[in-house]
């Protein structure tokens, strides 16, 4: 029975197991509107903007470690997932972005919402398809999913054209898929591991570095086990934080330009640096002929164009992160069952410790009352015990619930590392919640950055969804007033946010829940509270407007040339 591109559309969405779909309709894509009602296996959420939409996927994908999958109109529809998508790209997150398209015969004459999103996302896309024929439409899909979620994630997106939408054709969904000119190396070359193995064997003072691709190939545990056994202290990127608990004593904290002191000094000073699922970012290494300068370095990574791209390594392991540390560990309990791991970093792990020790994260508490945002941080990770979800957005707030939030488990912090999108935390929480119901889901966000997609309340009343979020609320764009006070000779230009909505009213007026804190004494109380209401709340958090974000290493300085205070 011929089916139209609409039903044919859907039923694949569902084969790939899509339970919820983001959206916006327009006309480009009303027949699928049309069609979706009479597919109840997919929950369609409606964001109020397109943006709003893909962090959602986004966010979905992230904390359930499926494919998230969203679906907008031709023109602006479009072009409002960009920053989405971009975000998703920079950070290999599986998406499907399905975007509708003008009618076939229209492609190319300046048709009413044409743009041709195929070329504009070409580069920030892991692929992306215009469909020309409704018999290729399932396959299409299929081949989508597998892109976005096999090898190196990444988003991918398909464009349809209005008249394949509409067309009719067979429902017929391919049994396998193969692509000729795709095939992602997961199992690492064995002679890689154990010459990876041979350096971690030779090594006196090795570091772990965990980037977003642990998390991403769910080997925190393998990457857990590996640093345990052979006792190697451990740090991880932005990216890469839960994918080791925060509270092991062999962890040092983030690395890089926000790093602790203890984890930018053992880079500094490791003989080895065994990197996983991490691409050597400028915001990791700083100045990068002087990053890890005493070290060997083993990157494993499942993308090989990752390898040497920023930083020259002895070892390359081109694979998936969790048959590489896995496979490596078995080869030192194997090869060196003999070795006393604990004695041959006996020296090393006191350095460490002491480098934790004279100098960890801390701030002044205020003395006048007035909260500051690390408290915040800490105040959360207490009511919480550290067991939310944290998505964030941009700015000196991010790094704060990075730094002192304590993430313990991998999934658990929802940011964008590699783009920096303001705007991202709220909608990506939304998306979390939706995929894990039963999960204590927090927005942690700055005044600047929860404005870019302020609207999304509506979707989180809408849905009943309990989403909080935490406004460290400044009155700044903080991060940049940082940058300015230290770099640009307190220049304050265009930082001053003290325009602002009242949040506690604009909630209320969303139909969602308000509070505020303005001191220190209030703020587990006040927080608690917030936190156990089953509605959507904003709490409006006026903390310290001047404080800034430690260690900071500037920009294109090294590593050992943090700034501490
Ligand atoms: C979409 C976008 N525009 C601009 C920036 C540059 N930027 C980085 S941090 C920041 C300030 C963020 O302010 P806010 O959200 O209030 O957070 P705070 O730093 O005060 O915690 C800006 C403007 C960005 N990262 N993303």
């Amino acid at each position: 029975m011929e089916r139209t591109g609409a039903y044919i559309l859907l039923e694949s969405l569902k084969r790939e197991g899509v339970d919820i779909l983001f959206g916006y309709p327009g006309g480009a894509v009303i027949d699928i509107y049309d069609e979706l009602p009479r597919h109840p296996e997919i929950r369609h959420i409606l964001t109020r903007h397109e943006q709003g939409a893909v962090h959602a996927a986004d966010g979905y994908a992230r904390a359930s470690g499926k494919v998230g999958c969203c679906l907008v109109t031709s023109g602006p529809g479009a072009t409002n997932t960009v920053t989405g998508i971009a975000t998703a790209y920079a950070d290999s997150i599986p998406l499907v972005v399905i975007t509708g398209q003008v009618p076939t015969q229209l492609i190319g004459n300046d048709a009413f919402q044409e743009v041709d999103i195929v070329g504009i996302t070409r580069p920030c896309t892991k692929h992306n398809f215009l469909v020309k024929d409704v018999k290729k439409l399932a396959r299409t899909i299929r081949q989508a999913f597998y892109l976005a979620r096999s090898g190196r994630p990444g988003p991918v997106l398909v464009d349809l054209p209005k008249d394949i939408v509409q067309a009719t054709a067979e429902f017929l969904w391919p049994d396998d898929i193969s692509m000729r000119s795709y095939n992602p190396t997961y199992k690492p070359n064995a002679n890689q591991l154990r010459r990876a193995a041979e350096l971690i064997a030779e090594s006196q003072r090795p570091v772990l570095l965990c980037g977003g691709g642990v998390v991403m190939a769910d080997a925190a545990s393998e990457a857990t086990a590996l640093a345990r056994k052979l006792r190697i202290p451990v740090t991880a990127t932005l990216m890469g934080l839960g994918a080791f608990p925060a509270t092991d004593e062999l962890f040092l904290g983030m690395v890089g330009m926000h790093g602790t002191y203890a984890a930018n000094l053992a880079i500094n000073n490791a003989d080895l640096v065994v990197c996983a699922g991490a691409r050597f970012d400028d915001r990791v290494t700083g100045k990068i002929a002087a990053f890890a300068p005493k070290a060997r370095i083993v990157h494993i990574d499942i993308d090989p164009t990752s390898i040497r791209k920023n930083v020259d390594v002895d070892i390359p392991v081109v694979g998936d992160c969790k048959l590489a540390l896995a496979g490596i560990l078995d080869i030192c309990e194997s090869k060196y069952a003999e070795k006393d791991w604990a004695t041959q970093h006996a020296l090393w792990l006191k350095d460490v410790a002491s480098w934790k020790k004279s100098k960890p994260l801390s701030y002044e508490p205020s003395a006048d009352g007035a909260i500051k945002p690390q408290e915040v941080i800490e105040a959360l990770r207490e009511l919480t015990r550290g067991d939310a979800i944290i998505a964030t957005e941009v700015g000196q707030h991010q790094m704060w619930a990075a730094q002192y939030y304590e993430f313990t488990k991998p999934r658990t912090l929802l940011t964008s590392g590699g783009l920096g999108t303001m705007g991202y935390g709220f909608p990506a929480a939304i998306g979390a919640q939706l995929a894990l119901p039963d999960k204590m889901v927090i927005a942690v966000a700055g005044d600047g950055s929860l404005q870019m997609n302020i609207q999304e309340l509506a979707t989180a009343v809408a849905n009943k969804l309990p989403v909080k979020v935490i406004i460290l609320n400044n009155r700044h764009l903080g991060m940049v007033r940082q940058w300015q006070e230290l770099f640009y000779a307190g220049n304050y230009s265009s930082t001053n946010m003290e325009a602002q909505p009242d949040f506690v009213r604009l909630a209320e007026a969303y139909g969602a829940e308000g509070y505020r804190i303005e001191r220190a004494c209030d703020l587990l109380p006040e927080l608690e509270k917030a936190l156990s209401t089953p509605n959507p709340a904003f709490v409006d958090v006026r903390v310290e407007r001047e404080e800034n974000v430690y260690p900071i290493v500037p920009a294109g300085a090294a590593l050992d040339e943090m700034l501490l205070v």
